[in-house]
């Protein structure tokens, strides 16, 4: 029996290209696209030394329902990502910062997420009662001006693009996109992924139009009766490895790509983050344990291994944990101590 073209279509495409035909690319694809190209192609003709990183940043959600009221997140707040944007920035590379909505951002986190609000970073110079200008509280005015001095010329410059996402589907194909604008670049292209991709994902096709009722009988009909002991049972397919997309087909050849590997058992992490790069060969797998991630990391490279540690004494509560990495992929920060920002 003769199948339909489609089907047998279907059952040669390699799981990467299934994925994009049977999910539904995002809404903001296509204004992303302009935007990116835009600032891809500013960059590529200013300057032949000009580099630009693609930093990825943050978790993804997995939708339970098409109408999304209810979805499987991540602890990620963006914290490595957009600590390492501020970094590349300083090095001169142009950055599309694409990012979780509503993580941390380069610059901005230093007041955004703070365990202050924001509004407790400012005063009202007012005398007597009388409302007067808003003001910066005198404790913090030196380090905001020079956070604000280097947000300002990375935007005068157009040194930052920020591209946001929420979903895994959705940065799956703003990656695909993002990947293949930056061809033109060859060796001036820098991939550092950041992010906390979801491996487990729910295909458009098996998922729920509405939301998902605790109250629905059998025979679907609904009740008003309590429904203590109802279970819900999710089915998860896997995500396709698109790292290994990336690398063959995607990005520029000569472009260096670096991918962070997260584990939670101590004695899984070096084998895992060895595996990642002898499975997708690309350049560099930086490795870290949830519980250790903002003192100590372990670069996996063709040169064997090599841990970066915050030394004791530098740790506290207060501290974000942010690490030069940037530094040390290019070779220019000393070896440890690494270079630490307190912020
Ligand atoms: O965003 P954050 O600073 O809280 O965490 C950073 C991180 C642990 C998500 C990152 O360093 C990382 O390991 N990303 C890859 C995660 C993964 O294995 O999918």
């Amino acid at each position: 029996m003769m199948l339909p073209r489609i089907s047998l279509l279907a059952q040669d495409a390699d799981p990467a290209t299934q994925y994009f035909s049977s999910n539904p690319a995002p809404k903001s694809l296509q204004n992303h696209t302009t935007l990116a190209r835009e600032f891809i192609n500013y960059h590529h003709g200013i300057s032949p030394h000009r580099r630009l990183v693609l930093v990825t940043s943050g978790g993804t959600t997995v939708p339970l329902e098409n109408q999304t009221v209810r979805f499987i997140d991540n602890f990620s707040a963006g914290t490595r990502g957009a600590t390492s944007a501020e970094y590349f920035l300083q090095e001169g590379y142009a950055v599309i910062f694409f990012h979780r909505q509503f993580s941390l951002l380069p610059y901005s986190r230093h007041y955004s997420h703070s365990t202050n609000c924001f509004l407790d970073f400012m005063d009202e110079d007012g005398l007597e009662g009388k409302p007067g200008s808003v003001v910066v509280r005198k404790e913090y005015q030196e380090k905001m001006n020079h956070v604000l001095q280097q947000y300002h010329s990375a935007k005068k410059n157009r040194m930052l693009l920020l591209l946001s996402f929420t979903t895994v589907t959705e940065y799956l194909f703003e990656l695909r996109s993002l990947a293949t604008l930056m061809r033109p670049l060859g060796n001036r292209a820098m991939f550092y992924l950041a992010a906390a991709v979801s491996d487990f994902f729910i295909p458009r096709d098996k998922m729920e139009e509405h939301k998902i009722q605790s109250s629905e009988q059998s025979d679907g009909s609904i009740t008003d009766q309590p429904t203590a002991g109802k279970q819900l049972v999710i089915n998860l397919d896997p995500v396709p490895k698109f790292l290994s997309t990336l690398v063959s087909a995607w990005a520029p050849s000569g472009s260096m790509i670096v991918s962070f590997k997260l584990e939670t058992d101590p004695d899984l992490l070096l084998s895992k983050a060895q595996q990642s790069l002898h499975r997708y060969h690309h350049d560099l797998v930086i490795g870290n344990l949830l519980a250790t991630r903002k003192w100590e990391v372990v670069f996996i490279s063709k040169e064997g291994e090599k841990w970066i540690r915050v030394p004791k004494a530098r740790r506290s509560k207060s501290f974000s944990g942010v690490e030069n990495l940037v530094g040390k992929i290019e070779g220019k920060a000393e070896d440890t101590p690494v270079d630490l920002d307190a912020g």
